[in-house]
């Protein structure tokens, strides 16, 4: 039988805790060394969740109390270690209330974003058979409540729906939930550091994404080194501008690496600079994480802005490839340190160093965390090309995944034999080690860094009666990077249809809305390879005559 996660060899294993790399922590333990070394600091701050759309601030005091009756709630409610619960919050403090109470009881918290629809949380919460879902009453004039009824119908082993931040309607209050611990004290420590802390989503390539097992010792090990690389000491304030569920603002170094360090968070309930800027000037604001199309947006907007941004020491770049002119103007524009980022959900991110020479930081995606990060650069046979060309990143090391949850297939795809994890970018490494992202096998849109699984959005496109083929690819964008091309095939006999009423019907299917094609080609063939495949390849090209 195979395991539900795979994890690493004990010889691996044993290589990583004898280096330091893991130390026997847990994410609850963590919390509440630093609640007792220092209960009064500022934790979280959430600029509008307080009475009357107010700032709100918990200590790490507060915090860890919280996650504690938290966990008492939960438990008594019948949540229990090793269940799964799918939390879809946006940037508010009770998403580290809700995450830290689960990692205390040994539940699994399933990171979903508030972009995601009925076709997404429905599979998570089926594939993982999810015992509870988190979610606002409303965000983004979005009503997550009828989300949550319309999953129900289909999820039979959903027990509990919590809402935060208004009328619960047929739900629980998650505010209802939180007990006092006493006289039964929470469960924490229960989960040991080797133990899985959550379950993150990839990007993925194919019909249905990926599930991510991450254990509490690999993934703060990435954290503590992701602080060290980017600088973040118990004075940082680390601003959550991206949504928080998602890795990069999580991890890299993100909200946990801020509260591992014992400094502070501040939640921004948008990206936009109509938001974070004023953020930036009053909370003190010295380290964030954007993805490309954000960052320009910021570079633009800071020199006319009338807010003081001279607290920020560093920005963190990442997601998706930026360009080097957009680069080389974020340190003039926001006068502070670019540091580009190339993470993945799945483990090894690299960053630029702070003291890089500034080429290097304005043309490379940076160097991996840990001296054993393992990267291999392979031709298609997987045999290494010669130093500095170009060829598959494939990569393993002490917090990169040795496989997906639950998905024994994909895993025979994804990784080799030997444990490697095939990214599916194409890099190439520079003498100094820095990896240069040049591009992408798999079969994917990075739209702004928000990853979309072609085939995912192929196989809603088939289901229009009208359809008979459909091929989605990337073509460029100058603000996005990349969009979303479909390319469509109708039926001979198929009544005609309009581009915008394909469009619609995907979106009518309940995905996340970036995954709706920006734009919808008609066809009446597609090309082929050799032996009669479809030519992806050849269809990418005609999208993007930059791509050979
Ligand atoms: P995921 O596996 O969904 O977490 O997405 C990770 C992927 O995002 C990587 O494998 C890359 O394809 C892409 N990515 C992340 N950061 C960068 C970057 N700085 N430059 C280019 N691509 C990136
Ligand atoms: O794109 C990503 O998934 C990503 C980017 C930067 C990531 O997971 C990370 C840093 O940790």
């Amino acid at each position: 039988m195979t395991a539900a996660a795979p994890t690493w060899p004990a010889g691996f294993a044993e290589r990583y805790r004898e280096a330091g790399w893991w130390r026997g922590e847990t994410f609850g333990g963590m919390l509440r060394e630093r609640a007792a070394a220092h209960p009064d600091r500022i934790a979280i701050v959430d600029p509008t969740g307080g009475p009357d759309g107010g700032r709100r601030t918990w200590t790490y005091g507060e915090l860890d109390l919280r996650a504690d009756r938290m966990a008492a709630g939960l438990t008594a409610r019948g949540v229990g270690a090793g269940d799964k619960v799918v939390v879809q919050l946006p940037n508010v403090a009770e998403f580290f209330e809700v995450v830290f109470a689960l990692f205390r009881i040994g539940a699994l918290p399933v990171f979903a974003l508030p972009a995601h629809r009925r076709t997404e949380i429905g599979y998570f919460c089926s594939f993982t058979g999810a015992a509870a879902y988190v979610i606002p009453a409303t965000h983004g004039g979005f009503d997550y409540r009828e989300l949550a009824a319309r999953v129900r119908e289909d999820a039979p082993e959903l027990r509990h729906v919590f809402v935060t931040g208004g009328d619960p309607g047929a739900f629980t209050a998650l505010s209802e939930v939180p007990l006092d611990p006493n006289p039964e004290p929470p469960v924490h420590g229960r989960p040991a550091p080797r133990d899985l802390a959550f379950l993150q989503l990839s990007g993925g390539s194919t019909g249905v994404p990926k599930l991510i097992p991450r254990t509490h010792d690999d993934y703060l090990y990435s954290v503590r080194g992701s602080n060290e690389l980017c600088g973040v000491t118990a004075d940082s304030v680390y601003l959550v501008a991206l949504p928080a569920a998602h890795n990069f603002p999580l991890s890299s170094p993100g909200s946990i690496g801020a509260l591992y360090a014992g400094a502070r968070v501040v939640l921004s309930p948008q990206p936009v600079p109509d938001v974070a800027f004023p953020l930036i000037e009053s909370e003190g604001v010295t380290i964030t994480g954007l993805v490309p199309p954000l960052a320009l947006l910021w570079t633009d907007a800071a020199p006319r802005s009338p807010y003081d941004l001279s607290s920020l020491d560093v920005l963190l770049v990442g997601g998706a490839k930026f360009s080097e002119e957009a680069a080389r103007r974020v340190g003039p524009a926001l006068g502070c340190t670019l540091q580009q980022v190339f993470g993945m959900a799945e483990g090894l991110v690299n960053y630029t160093r702070l003291d890089d020479p500034l080429e290097t930081i304005v043309t490379t995606q940076g160097r991996p965390i840990s001296p054993d990060d393992e990267i291999l650069v392979v031709d298609d046979e997987d045999r290494e090309v010669p130093a500095g060309a170009t060829g598959h990143l494939l990569t393993r090391g002490p917090y990169t995944i040795r496989g997906y949850w639950n998905a024994p297939t994909h895993n025979a795809r994804s990784f080799t034999a030997d444990g490697f994890y095939r990214t599916g970018d194409i890099v190439r490494v520079t003498p100094t080690g820095h990896l240069v992202v040049e591009g992408r096998a798999k079969d994917q849109i990075n739209r702004g860094g928000e990853k979309i699984a072609a085939e995912e959005v192929e196989n809603h496109l088939l289901a229009h009666p009208a359809v008979h083929d459909a091929n989605v690819v990337a073509e460029p964008d100058p603000y996005l990077g990349e969009r979303t091309l479909a390319y469509v095939i109708l039926r001979a006999d198929a009544e005609p249809v309009t581009g915008p009423a394909v469009k619609r019907f995907v979106r009518t299917r309940g995905l996340a809305a970036y995954k709706v094609p920006d734009r919808v080609e008609f066809v009446t063939a597609f090309p082929t390879t050799g032996v009669g495949k479809v030519s992806k390849k050849d269809l990418r090209a005609a999208a993007d005559p930059g791509v050979s």
